[in-house]
């Protein structure tokens, strides 16, 4: 029977990778506008595990900084507002999206065009939430 605890353990391996707490999909990082040093970044977080999940920072290699901002029209006029956090309910998701909850991302060291990659890692105080890699999307200022 010595097999027995070997499968135990690579059955939990497995498990683990499957159920990653927080997960992105839908990432959609514009290249910034000619002229200016902002890019947006949409995203839809999905919440896989049983407690909710608070990002309060989101950092990249290739920005000076990122914010978390919230988009609303007060009194006809676009406003964006700085988030401290973000907060995801259990097994729930929430949608990044233009007009909405977005991502800022700011001052790019490289091109801040097409063909850069972008890493964004997101934590919860110093514990790393997720980290990911992806390109600007083109067409989608
Ligand atoms: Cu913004």
């Amino acid at each position: 029977m010595r097999l027995a605890p070997l499968l135990l353990l690579l059955l939990c391996a497995c498990e683990e990778q499957a159920t990653a707490p927080l997960l992105a999909d839908n990432i959609v990082i514009t290249e910034a506008i000619p002229g200016q040093t902002m890019s947006a970044g949409f995203m839809t977080l999905r919440n896989n595990s049983n407690e909710a999940i608070e990002i309060d920072a989101v950092r990249s290699t290739e920005f000076a900084a990122v914010a978390i901002h919230e988009s609303s029209i007060e009194n006809g006029i676009a406003r964006m507002r700085p988030l401290k956090t973000l907060t995801i309910a259990a097994k729930s998701h929430i949608a990044l999206q233009r007009g909405g909850i977005h991502l800022m991302l700011m001052q790019p060291k490289g091109s801040g065009q097409s063909g850069d990659d972008i890493s964004l890692s997101f934590y919860s105080g110093e514990t790393l939430l997720l980290e990911l890699t992806t390109q600007f999307s083109r067409g989608n200022q």
